[in-house]
C-alpha cells in the first residue's frame, strides 16, 4: 500500500465564513484531484472555501492564490482573502502593511492593519445590467470578482430562522437568471434593511455550491457597491457597512476609475481556528471526499488558473 497523501492546512473564519488555506501537498495542476478531499465531507463541509497558495506569475506579488469550493473554482473571494492574510501573518510570512496578491481574476492589494483588521482593494467591479426580470423577481447583475444577481424586492425576511426558505428562493432565482440568458451569474444576493441601525444594509448570499455565506461576502459587497455607485447612491470614499445574515459586518467604500468600473475596498477581521494535516489513506474509499449534490454553475470550469 502506498503511504497516505498528506495536505497541510490552516483554517480561519472571517465573519463566521470559513477559509481553509492549503500550504502543501497540492499544486495548481492537481487541485481538481484534491479539491473535494479538502472541502467536502467527511473531512470538511460545504461551507468551506479553500485557498491554494501558489507562486505568483507577477514578481511584485507576495503570493498567488486560487480559491475553490465544494463545486469548483472561484474567481475571487473577499472573506477568503481576509482569511489568507491573517493566515500569512499567523505564519510570520507577512507583517502589517500592503501586500499584493495575485488571483485568477486580477491582483488584489491587501492591507494588514496594526490592529489586526484587513482591508482588501478588490479587482475592478461593475454593474452589467439594471432591473432584469428573472422569473418572478427583478434584480441587477453585477461583478465584484464573482458574478451576482442582486435582488432587493423579494418579499423575504433576512433572518436566520428563514435560511431554508431563503436558500430555496435563491436557487429558483439562479435557475431563472440562467434561463433569462445570464449563465455567468453564480451567486444570488438578497438585500434588505440592516437589523443594526449603525449598518447600511443586510444581505443573504447563496454561493455556487448551494451554501450561504456567513460573512457579508466580499465580492458580493463589491457588487453591491458597483450598483450603489451606478445609481448615484454612494459617493467615492463614503463608507457602506454591510451586515451578513448572522450579523457580521464588512466596512466598504470605493474609488472611481476612468471607466464605469469602480475599485472597492472591503475591511473585515478573521481568526485562526486550526492548524492541521489532512490524511488521505489509500485504503479509505472516501479519501477524495463526498461530492456535493448541488449542480455546479456552468461557469465553474472556465476560470483560468494563473
Ligand atoms: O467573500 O467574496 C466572498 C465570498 C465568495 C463566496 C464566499 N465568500
Amino acid at each position: 500500500m502506498p503511504p497516505p497523501h498528506k495536505i497541510q492546512i490552516i483554517d480561519s473564519h472571517t465573519g463566521g465564513e470559513p477559509t481553509r488555506v492549503v500550504l502543501s501537498g497540492v499544486t495548481a495542476d492537481d487541485l481538481e484531484t484534491y479539491r473535494r478531499a479538502i472541502i467536502c465531507e467527511p473531512r470538511g463541509h460545504d461551507v468551506i472555501v479553500g485557498a491554494l497558495l501558489v507562486r505568483p506569475t507577477d514578481p511584485s506579488c507576495a503570493a498567488g492564490v486560487i480559491f475553490f469550493n465544494n463545486v469548483g473554482l472561484l474567481g475571487m473571494c473577499g472573506h477568503g482573502m481576509i482569511g489568507l492574510i491573517i493566515t500569512l501573518a499567523h505564519l510570520g510570512r507577512i507583517s502589517p502593511g500592503h501586500h499584493r496578491i495575485e488571483t485568477p481574476v486580477g491582483i488584489v492589494t491587501a492591507t494588514l492593519h496594526d490592529d489586526g483588521r484587513v482591508s482588501i482593494r478588490n479587482v475592478p467591479s461593475h454593474r452589467k445590467a439594471k432591473a432584469i426580470q428573472a422569473g418572478g423577481v427583478i434584480g441587477d447583475i453585477a461583478y465584484g470578482g464573482n458574478w451576482f444577481l442582486l435582488v432587493s424586492d423579494h418579499g423575504l425576511e433576512l433572518t436566520r430562522s428563514n435560511i431554508p426558505q431563503l436558500t430555496a428562493a435563491c436557487l429558483a432565482m439562479r435557475t431563472a437568471v440562467h434561463a433569462a440568458g445570464h449563465p455567468e451569474v453564480d451567486h444570488i444576493e438578497l438585500i434588505a434593511p440592516p437589523h443594526d441601525a449603525t449598518n447600511h444594509s443586510r444581505n443573504f448570499v447563496l454561493c455556487p455550491g448551494g451554501e450561504y455565506d456567513r460573512s457579508p461576502c466580499g465580492t458580493g459587497t463589491s457588487a453591491k457597491l458597483a450598483c450603489l455607485a451606478a445609481d448615484g447612491k454612494l459617493a467615492p470614499g463614503e463608507i457602506w457597512r454591510h451586515e451578513s445574515i448572522i450579523g457580521s459586518v464588512f466596512e466598504a467604500s470605493y474609488e472611481n476609475t476612468e471607466t464605469t468600473a469602480i475599485i472597492p475596498t472591503i475591511t473585515g477581521t478573521a481568526f485562526i481556528t486550526a492548524e492541521s494535516t489532512l490524511i488521505l489513506d489509500p485504503a479509505d474509499p472516501f479519501r477524495h471526499g463526498i461530492e456535493a449534490t448541488t449542480d455546479p454553475s456552468p461557469r465553474r470550469s472556465e476560470i483560468s488558473i494563473p
